[in-house]
């Protein structure tokens, strides 16, 4: 601010500045004043213009829905959890090593040929094919105690789309390790859950199999849901639905989780939730589930 010379003379500068003190406080109140009527104007014609009709109808609402997968992987937690199987979560970017090899597959063993992945820049990085190689961590992780889990997760898969395979899909595995855990718990465990999942007083039939990481190793089929095992087109006139894999753990693999296989054994299986839903829901292509078309979305409560 200008440093000035006051001009007036100082008897006049008390009135003077009383004056000036009026006008100030003059202007000020109108201002106020015209702020409030301003502010009464905008409420009341909001009031106007947005006053809620109470007896119009509402706006419905559209509720969402889970997918038929989250849908048939809760069925399964559930199942597995009554009977003692806590849910082990798992990585879907592994190690080579942890996806074949501690898995009984070395490199160059021809089972690695069913299993072709997709590959990172990084050497030894690849998208898992299947979630056993969390089954390692997960002894690696829980020993010398007893284990009893499953491994949900998605997997990934280089290979043809088609009506039957995806590039990507979910796996849940199963997992029980301990001193005394024999094949009979491998049967009473997954007769109890064909049981649960497809309805009670399902046939449940072990064929016998291989994989790498298993030994006995089985196929697991049910008799058909759709023609009780008369044969029918689903079951391809065989009467039976294959619904997993299972078999003891290697030893070669209890050994590669750190749990020596003189003391310890286990059972382990596998099964494909998209191919337990598409059995249960009569779903007849596995592309539904990624397409993302919402009629077919809506049908799943
Ligand atoms: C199938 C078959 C199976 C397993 C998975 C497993 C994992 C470890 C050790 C032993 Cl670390 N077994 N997993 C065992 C048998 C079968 O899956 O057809 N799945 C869709």
């Amino acid at each position: 601010m200008s440093e000035r010379t006051p001009t007036l003379p100082s008897e006049e500068r008390p009135a003077y500045g009383r004056r000036a003190n009026e006008v100030k406080q003059g202007l000020e109140a109108a201002y106020e004043a015209k702020v409030e009527a301003l502010k009464q104007a905008t409420q009341s014609r909001s009031l106007v213009a947005d006053e809620v009709d109470v007896s119009l109808p509402g706006h419905p609402s559209r509720p969402g829905r889970l997918h038929p997968i989250t849908r048939t992987l809760r069925e399964i937690y559930r199942i597995f959890a009554e009977m003692g199987f806590q849910v082990y979560r798992s990585r879907d970017v592994e190690t080579d090593d942890l996806n074949f090899t501690l898995l009984n597959m070395p490199p160059h063993h021809p089972a690695r040929d069913m299993w072709d992945t997709f590959y990172t820049v990084r050497p030894g990085v690849i998208l898992r094919t299947h979630t056993s190689p969390g089954q390692i961590h997960a002894m690696r992780q829980y020993y010398p105690e007893p284990i009893r889990v499953i491994l949900p997760g998605m997997c990934y898969r280089y290979e043809q789309v088609t009506a039957r395979s995806e590039l990507m899909f979910t796996q849940v595995e199963g997992l029980a390790l301990g001193k005394t855990i024999t094949m009979a718990d491998l049967k009473g465990t997954i007769v109890d859950f064909a049981n649960r999942m497809f309805g009670q007083g399902r046939q449940v039939r072990f064929r016998a199999s291989h994989f790498p990481f298993t030994e006995p190793s089985a196929e697991v089929d049910i008799d058909c849901i759709l023609c009780s095992g008369k044969g029918c087109r689903v079951c391809k006139f065989t009467g039976w639905l294959e619904i997993m894999g299972a078999g003891m753990v290697h030893p070669v693999v209890l050994e590669n989780g750190g749990y020596d296989p003189d003391v310890y054994s286990g059972f382990a299986f596998g099964m494909g939730p998209e191919r337990i839903a598409m059995l249960k829901y009569r779903i007849d292509d596995i592309r539904a589930f990624w397409a993302n078309d919402l009629r077919f979305l809506q049908q799943f409560r």
